[in-house]
């Protein structure tokens, strides 16, 4: 059978792309140095794509691939693709839900961990030989203390049963109220001004956009401190660079950053942040399983099965 073409748009792991190279014709066009002359060498044959959760596949791109079938996404999150668009167009989309979940949860309650206990302040210290001249600053205890998810989804409900292992209350936020015994805030800025932590696991894209912005940091306040998972575009990085080093927040533990992988020197400098570069689902076991998912999806759209893991 004849390998259906299908074009590679972000830096993909070789235990995803064996298996794609081996199904399909793959053409990098991260990778490549002009995007120009691929997209009008092979743009008319293309028949999928694969593409992380980060990365973005535009509408003016997929415009260029007329044959366009399948959207395969290394990701839970597709923000990053249009999916109004290829819902239009019969253009599937497929994500990988689920495999990623507890991992990611893992990484926000480190992140909580981390930043209420200052450990990372607390390991420069001892690296620093600093304990001999007396003992690190007093930290700040989680149980009894509130967390705030914003997003009570997959994510979010898994990182609430982690935090309530620390004996910390749960309450969450989102555009409805959930059959979940933790209570429900309709006002973003009503639970922010309650928490201790607000951490944020919903999606990124447009209906997302800052939606942690400067008067939900004033609400969070001097004793409150942010975890984002999520994506960085639904925080105001901006405005929470001016809250950490005003010290109106506590402060941050952060996975994701607005403009990846930039993140602003003004964020890296401050002391009361906990920075790490998109890892939630970064461990062997769970890329594996995400890697089995895309190129599963693929596979059967291909030979005519049903999707496993469809968003459209
Ligand atoms: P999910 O099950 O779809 O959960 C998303 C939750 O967000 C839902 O409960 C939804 O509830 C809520 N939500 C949607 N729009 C909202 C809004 N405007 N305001 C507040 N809440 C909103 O998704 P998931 O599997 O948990 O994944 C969540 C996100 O985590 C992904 O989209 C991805 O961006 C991010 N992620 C990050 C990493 C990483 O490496 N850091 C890894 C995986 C995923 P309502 O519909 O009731 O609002
Ligand atoms: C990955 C993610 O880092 O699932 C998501 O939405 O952001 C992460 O799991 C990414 O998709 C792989 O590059």
């Amino acid at each position: 059978m004849e390998k259906a073409p299908v074009l590679v748009l972000a830096p993909l792991p070789d235990f995803l792309m064996n298996p794609l190279r081996t199904a399909h014709l793959c053409h990098d066009y991260f990778h490549a140095e002009d995007k120009e002359a691929l997209l009008n060498e092979v743009g008319a044959t293309i028949r999928g794509i694969t593409m992380s959760g980060g990365s973005v596949s535009p509408v003016a791109l997929l415009e260029r691939l007329p044959k366009l079938e399948i959207i395969s996404v290394f990701g839970v999150g597709y923000d990053g693709v249009p999916v109004d668009w290829c819902r239009e167009h019969g253009i599937r989309v497929t994500n990988t839900p689920d495999v990623l979940t507890e991992d990611v949860a893992d990484m926000a309650s480190a992140l909580v961990l981390m930043t209420s206990r200052r450990l990372i302040a607390a390991n420069r210290f001892l690296h620093a030989g600093s304990w001999k001249q007396g003992p690190f600053p007093l930290a700040h205890a989680l149980h009894g203390k509130l967390a705030g998810i914003v997003g009570l989804g997959r994510i979010g409900k898994a990182i609430a049963h982690r935090l309530e292992a620390h004996g910390m209350r749960i309450a969450y936020h989102g555009r409805t109220r959930q059959e979940v015994r933790w209570d429900y805030f309709e006002s973003l800025t009503g639970m922010a001004r309650v928490a201790d932590f607000l951490v944020v696991a919903c999606p990124g894209g447009a209906s997302t956009k800052h939606l942690i912005n400067a008067d939900v940091l004033e609400a969070l306040g001097p004793e409150g401190t942010l975890v984002n998972i999520a994506r960085g575009s639904v925080v105001d990085e901006a405005a929470l660079i001016a809250a950490l080093q005003a010290g109106t927040i506590r402060g941050a533990g952060l996975d994701v950053f607005e403009n990846e992988p930039q993140v602003p020197d003004a964020l890296m400098k401050c002391e009361n942040v906990v920075l790490t570069p998109h890892l939630g689902s970064a461990t062997h076991e769970t890329r594996a399983e995400m890697a089995r998912l895309v190129v599963e999806n693929l596979a059967a759209h291909f030979s005519g099965a049903a999707l496993l893991t469809p968003v459209c």
